[in-house]
């Protein structure tokens, strides 16, 4: 029997169980075919999936144009590593760096590679034209981050299961509450060798955390204040995610009319990933000025596939259709309506406390304990109607569909939504 013969859910499941590494804990359901907001099981049942894989998706499931170019660029030349040039890597810098108000951009592959590309940017600038002595950088971080999965970046986790045994860590942080200017002036105070403070502008694991309207603008205040970098994670936040094309959204001329309002940041450094190939592909990069990106030269870092021509393709396909289909302001204009049907229901119902987040970024945070089932139960019973969510702690599940929904599908997501948590009142 070949390995590759179709298999039902319960033999896919068991497969993976026997020969994979147990480091998830997936829905159970086993997916074999995507397009647009849609996903099947390989029993052939739809679902819209609210996941987007963690927002790598936005673009939508196979989106034709990304694909194509692909498929056209794996099969003209897929890889040269960094040691001749590719014809397709200087137009994706050049449209990443104009789409996002840069000089320059450095390509790497996955998020977590993305921010350690950051950390490493950072403390050599912070050592070249800062002037802090040697090995005594410090980058300040938030407590409930999430930021990946590397050594050094678990080692300023404050997620036990993610750290616990993994150490010793890397030293060179300094944890701060997330949402607390107060706090980060204390730590930028105290501390003269501060080199960057390193956010996210909405915390995804820690259950769709939106900070209050002014934070990231005085943060990023404070942070000029001291002459320290401030770092923007938006690998899960950017590429139209919140109904802009960057969370910060500092400068970075897209036509979205919901742009104009606050917060205006602009990064000093701006982390990448995920949606930035529509999820087909792991592209991630990090964008900085010459000021600052001028501190990397030859042999400090880089990446066997990292700005490869297909990733390069990739790229700049991904982002042409978030331009060209408006996906900021679409996910704007459904994020509001998704969060104002949500308000209505919940007074109704005993199960949902509330609903938070902005654009498609959102979540809701059901009436139990963190250590409970209820939020899992309920993705359960969503599964079985037809809508794939997970949960983030026992009472938080995260809504995140792609971006390319209509309004229609995303009020028959609502109704599905809303009749699951009806049947889960207590
Ligand atoms: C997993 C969460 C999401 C991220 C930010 C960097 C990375 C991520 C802000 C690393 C990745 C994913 C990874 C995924 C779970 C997940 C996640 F729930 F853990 F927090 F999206 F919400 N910065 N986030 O969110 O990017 O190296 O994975 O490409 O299973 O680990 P990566």
């Amino acid at each position: 029997m070949s390995v590759l013969e179709t298999t039902s859910t319960q033999d896919a499941i068991a497969l993976e169980k026997k020969h994979g590494a147990h480091n998830y804990h997936p829905l159970p359901v086993v997916l074999n075919r995507g397009e647009g907001v849609h996903v099947w099981d390989v029993e052939g049942k739809k679902y819209y999936d609210f996941l987007s894989a963690y927002s790598a998706v936005n673009q939508g499931h196979c989106h034709p144009k990304i694909i194509g170019a692909m498929t056209n660029q794996a099969q003209t030349l897929t890889l040269t590593s960094r040691a001749f040039y590719n014809d397709m890597l200087g137009k994706f810098e050049k449209y990443a760096t104009e789409t996002f108000g840069f000089d320059k951009l450095l390509p790497m592959n996955t998020g977590a590679e993305a921010v350690e590309t950051a950390l490493k940017l950072c403390r050599k600038w912070s050592y070249e034209k800062k002037g802090i002595p040697e090995n005594k950088a410090q980058i300040i971080v938030c407590e409930n981050n999430f930021h990946g999965r590397t050594t050094t970046i678990i080692s300023f986790s404050n997620d036990q299961v993610a750290r616990k045994n993994f150490g010793p860590y890397t030293k060179g942080f300094i944890k701060i509450e997330y949402d607390n200017l107060t706090a980060l002036e204390t730590a930028l105070s105290e501390n003269p060798n501060v080199a960057g403070f390193l956010v996210e502008p909405i915390q995804g694991e820690a259950g769709v955390y939106v900070p209050s309207e002014s934070y990231l603008k005085a943060a990023k205040a404070l942070c000029e204040q001291y002459n320290v970098l401030f770092i923007a994670d938006e690998v899960q936040t950017g590429i139209a995610r919140t109904g802009r094309l960057l969370a910060t959204c500092g400068n970075c001329g897209c036509e979205n009319k919901h742009c104009s309002g606050t917060p205006e940041v602009k990064p000093d450094i701006l982390i990448l990933g995920k949606a930035l190939s529509g999820g087909v592909y792991p592209v991630s990069g990090v964008l900085a000025n010459d000021n600052i990106m001028g501190v990397i030269r030859p042999g400090n870092h880089g990446s066997t596939f990292g700005g490869n021509p297909i990733a390069a393709a990739v790229g700049i396909a991904a982002l042409d259709v978030v331009k060209e289909e408006q996906l900021a302001q679409n996910a704007y204009e459904l994020g509001e309506l998704f969060r104002k049907e949500l308000n209505a229901f919940i007074p109704t119902c005993n199960i949902v406390n509330a609903v938070r987040g902005k654009g498609l970024l959102n979540a809701i945070l059901i009436n139990d304990t963190e250590e409970s089932t209820t939020a899992w139960d309920i993705c359960i019973a969503l599964k079985e109607n037809g809508l794939l969510a997970k949960p983030t702690h026992g009472n938080i599940i995260r809504f995140a569909p792609p971006l390319v929904m209509t309004e229609e599908q995303l009020l028959d997501c609502v109704s599905i939504i809303t009749t699951t948590l009806r049947a889960f009142e207590c």
